[in-house]
């Protein structure tokens, strides 16, 4: 024992109670490796490592490890008692203390008085701290998809972007947002969003309801598309205005964002009836219409620019920064 030997040279063999170490910290940070929360639904509570007792001759006893839990970018921590938001990681690798380790509790070596020299006191480490914390993702996106189910929205982004979501001719193939890096000439780039479609009724629950919108809450611009196949019934201008209705209903500040309407799947129209009748609509309302086939291309690589376009009115010269 190393500090036997020392001690015999101390009056009474001590006091040489280290401190207990400090539990570890609980850190939350934010990575591009994640892009969901799924991982919480099964793991939902977090510990950091407990402190370590002290020991003989005045040894410290070990801090505890810290533990990192990482979320997406975009993720959202409220305390879940008062609602606060703790904090709000819109960047990668932001590192967040939410929770601190525990102090370690003082060994004897400090109870020693003049009076006293051998104290058998000592104390006891204090609790660490213990939160409930609830997360919540938005991603963080440039542009946002939006539309029924079915018009393209998917095909829309495999087509610009390298994201490579499931595409199928029924509603509702997709069930979680994926997001896509639209690559632009001079390393320009933006990122789009694409979400489950709406149907009406969406704000009361119907189809996959409204949840996937608070994704596209955060992003500048918006592209409504909307199919002017044949291959339903419907009519383009209502179509419209029903997932506009279901946006109000949502949070209608999603309205006064800068909004494409995009007119879709123009390689299967029979006539030119309903693409006629949404620009005429979209005109009148001051909206920006394009019409796109992701199939053929057609109208494609125009939309890629006008996109841009809409994203760099947001950008403020270099030279003017400087006065
Ligand atoms: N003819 C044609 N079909 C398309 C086009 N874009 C998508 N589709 C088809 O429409 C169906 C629904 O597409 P999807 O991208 O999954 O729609 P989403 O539900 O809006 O994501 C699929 O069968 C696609 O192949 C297009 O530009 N032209
Ligand atoms: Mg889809």
């Amino acid at each position: 024992m190393p500090g036997l030997s020392a001690e015999k040279c101390v009056p009474r063999g001590g006091p040489s109670g280290g401190d207990g170490g400090r539990g570890g910290h609980v850190y939350i940070e934010s990575t591009l490796r994640h892009n969901t929360l799924i991982q919480f639904r099964y793991d939902r509570i977090f510990k950091a490592q407990r402190g370590r007792h002290g020991e003989g001759s005045n040894r410290h006893g070990k801090d505890g490890e810290d533990l990192v839990i990482q979320v997406p970018v975009g993720t959202l921590v409220y305390d879940d008692e008062t609602y606060e938001l703790i904090h709000d990681f819109i960047l990668p690798d932001e590192r967040v203390l939410v929770c601190h380790g525990g102090r370690g509790g003082r060994g004897n070596a400090h109870f020693a008085t003049s009076v006293n020299r051998a104290p058998r006191h000592f104390e006891y480490g204090f609790p660490g701290e213990q939160l409930n914390l609830k997360l919540e993702l938005k991603l963080l996106a440039d542009v946002g998809l939006i539309g029924f189910p079915n018009v393209g929205k998917s095909t829309l982004i495999s087509r610009i972007s390298s994201a490579r979501p499931k595409i199928g001719d029924y509603p509702f193939t997709t069930l979680q947002p994926n997001l896509g890096v639209v690559e632009l000439e001079n390393y320009r780039s933006f990122v789009v969003a694409d979400i489950p479609g709406l149907i009406q009724g969406a704000h009361l629950g119907h189809g996959l309801g409204t949840q996937f919108l608070r994704h596209i809450e955060r992003t500048k611009v918006l592209l409504h598309l909307i199919d002017l196949s044949e291959t339903h019934g419907r009519d383009p201008v209502e179509d419209f205005e029903t997932v506009n209705a279901e946006l109000k209903e949502f949070n209608p500040l999603i309205l006064s964002k800068p909004t494409l309407i995009l007119g879709s799947k123009i390689d299967a129209m029979d006539n030119q009836g309903k693409l006629q009748k949404l620009r005429k609509f979209s005109q009148d309302k001051g909206l920006i219409f394009h019409p796109i086939s992701s199939v053929t291309g057609l109208g494609i690589q125009e939309l890629k620019h006008k996109i841009a376009g809409m994203l760099a009115v947001d950008v403020v010269p270099v030279e003017s920064q400087n006065k």
